[in-house]
């Protein structure tokens, strides 16, 4: 069954460098990207996008985290990845949350670590079921972003947007 799943790439993980090599890794599952960009991650993104861990001891350091407080990279690459079985087979690559116990030859468990904070650095996130996906994505992407129709859209006429073009 097709799926999409979220990707990003989290600031330790732009700032080792290992982009080319995540791509590269996703590759070998044979799925689509179908969306891309850089973001700039504010506050609010991390704490919705970890809304799910609010009341864990560690929720304001993943935050902080994700935001790139820690890395001097404020932002994330995020990508969607679509096809059969997405989830799963990004899941798989990826390894496991904490990077301790993830398989050592899957992203996190060659390149992740456990920093003296106590937070899992684990170079990249992907979705985790097919609900997280769809609620991710919208939070990520807007329709025109992604070259597929995922999920229903509904048009919206927006008086007076101030928006910036080509000079
Ligand atoms: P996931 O990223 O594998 O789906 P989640 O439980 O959704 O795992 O947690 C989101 C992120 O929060 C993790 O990727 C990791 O960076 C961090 N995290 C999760 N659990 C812990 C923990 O017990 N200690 C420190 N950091 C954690
Ligand atoms: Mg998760």
């Amino acid at each position: 069954m097709n799926q999409a799943t979220l990707v990003l790439v989290k600031p330790d993980g732009l700032k080792k460098s290992l982009t080319g090599n995540i791509l590269t890794r996703l590759s070998e599952t044979k799925l689509e990207i179908v969306a891309t960009k850089m973001a700039r991650v504010s506050r609010e993104l991390a704490a919705d996008h970890y809304r799910h861990l609010k009341g864990k001891p560690f929720f304001d350091d993943v935050v902080k985290y994700l935001q790139g407080e820690f890395h001097d990279r404020r932002k994330v690459m995020a990508m969607v990845y679509w096809g059969n079985d997405a989830i799963k087979k990004v899941r798989d690559i990826a390894g496991s949350t904490n990077p301790e116990e993830a398989d050592p030859v899957s992203i996190r468990g060659s390149y992740g670590r456990i920093t003296t904070h106590g937070v899992f650095e684990n170079v990249i996130h992907a979705s985790s079921d097919e609900k997280d996906a769809e609620r991710e994505i919208k939070l990520w992407f807007k329709p025109e972003d992604i070259i597929v129709d995922l999920y229903p859209t509904k048009e919206a006429v927006i008086k007076d947007l101030k928006t910036k073009s080509w000079a």
